[in-house]
């Protein structure tokens, strides 16, 4: 009889236990970025992002719905590559994550920015920033940094009006975001009276650039643009050096604003011509940014380059958002979404109509001594 209860108090306990973990929910993340190839050091930087918010969710404990919610990312590959971005989209789809942090570049996610639409997931990006993704309007796709009219503009405006420079050479890399960048600097500059005395292409796999670098210095420009990424500025920016250009400032959006460009360069004088621009505020500026960045460097030393502080917002972001609506389908918290009024670390995020963020600032930076600085 003894038995029998003791039996029965057990089982009463095995199933409350049961309910418990029954009341227990995974919800997946994605997180789509280059971590294999020449950009995966930009890729690594933002899923860290992305990877430290979903820990400290968990450590927090979110509960939405009733249910406690265990946090999983689910962190895909694109390699930088158009065709490897709509796949990893569609996995991600498959995969029925709640929301996806990503992709980084501008050639990835506008393609898969329609992937995510037709499936009905919400993506943020704190990276791509070609103006093209928000274009077709999709409720799904949000930003959540300036895009390359800002970035290109901003740019063109310091060169004429601050550094009163006259001629510029523009190579782009035929990618969304180096062909777009260089398009908005070209625009703008010629409207404020500088002359584009050469125009070269290149591609986003190149490494060897003597035979433009040469082109262009037979025109004698005061300074170069490049639309692209830090892969190709670096050994440019030493070739530069090789041909005699130490006297050409050099151009360039948020793609060539990252630490490693400092390696790439290999330790070409040329580094210290380098202005770049970049979408938001300098990290010593952002609201959370200095005490966000210690313990980011604590986790993962040396791996800091540009946008992880927005890969890491972009995923509160979406918790945020889940929290409000009390849901964690994406067809319900999505609403929730595009009225976030969230303050994150890199700033308050809030949206237009149509996914682009609110009032994004930018910052100029140069490479003193190497490091790279706000101007
Ligand atoms: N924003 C520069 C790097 C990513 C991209 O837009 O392609």
């Amino acid at each position: 009889m003894q038995l029998k209860l003791k039996l029965t108090v057990v089982a009463a306990i095995a199933a409350v236990a049961g309910v418990a973990s029954a009341q227990e929910q995974v919800v997946k993340i994605g997180h789509v970025a280059p971590v294999s190839g020449a950009q995966a050091h930009y890729g690594k930087d933002n899923e860290n992002g992305a990877r430290m918010a979903i820990e400290e969710l968990n450590a927090q404990g979110v509960t939405i719905g009733g249910k406690k919610i265990k946090f999983e990312l689910q962190a895909e590959d694109d390699a930088a590559d158009p065709k490897q971005g709509t796949a990893a989209a569609q996995k991600l789809c498959d995969s029925k994550v709640a929301g996806v942090v990503g992709h980084l570049n501008s050639g990835t996610t506008i393609p898969a920015s329609k992937v995510y639409n037709d499936c009905g997931i919400p993506m943020v990006t704190g990276a791509a920033t070609n103006p093209n993704l928000t274009k077709p309007g999709y409720k799904t796709t949000f930003r959540i940094i300036a895009n390359d009219n800002a970035l290109g503009a901003g740019l063109a405006f310091y060169a004429v009006d601050t550094l009163k420079l006259k001629t510029v050479a523009i190579i782009d890399d035929r990618t969304a975001y180096g062909q777009g960048v260089a398009d908005v600097f070209k625009k703008t500059a010629t409207a404020k009276g500088m002359k584009v005395v050469d125009e070269q292409f290149t591609t986003d796999k190149a490494t060897d650039f003597m035979a433009i670098l040469t082109a262009i210095k037979a025109k004698n420009p005061d300074a170069v643009f490049y639309g692209g990424m830090d892969p190709q500025a670096g050994p440019m920016l030493r070739q530069m050096e090789q041909l005699g250009m130490a006297n050409v400032k050099y151009f360039g959006g948020d793609g060539v604003c990252t630490s490693e460009i400092a390696k790439l360069a290999a330790g070409a004088k040329t580094l210290a011509n380098v202005i770049c621009a970049e979408g938001g505020s300098s990290l010593a500026k952002m609201p959370g940014g200095t005490a966000w960045k210690a313990k980011y460097d604590a986790k993962y030393p040396n791996q800091f380059q540009v946008y992880s502080p927005y890969t890491y917002d972009a995923t509160f972001l979406l918790v945020d958002a889940m929290k409000r609506a009390n849901s964690v389908d994406p067809k319900v918290y999505v609403n929730e979404l595009a009225k976030s009024n969230f303050k994150g670390v890199t700033s308050t995020i809030a949206f237009e109509p149509n996914g682009e963020m609110k009032n994004p600032a930018i910052t100029l930076y140069v490479y003193k001594d190497g490091k790279k600085t706000p101007l």
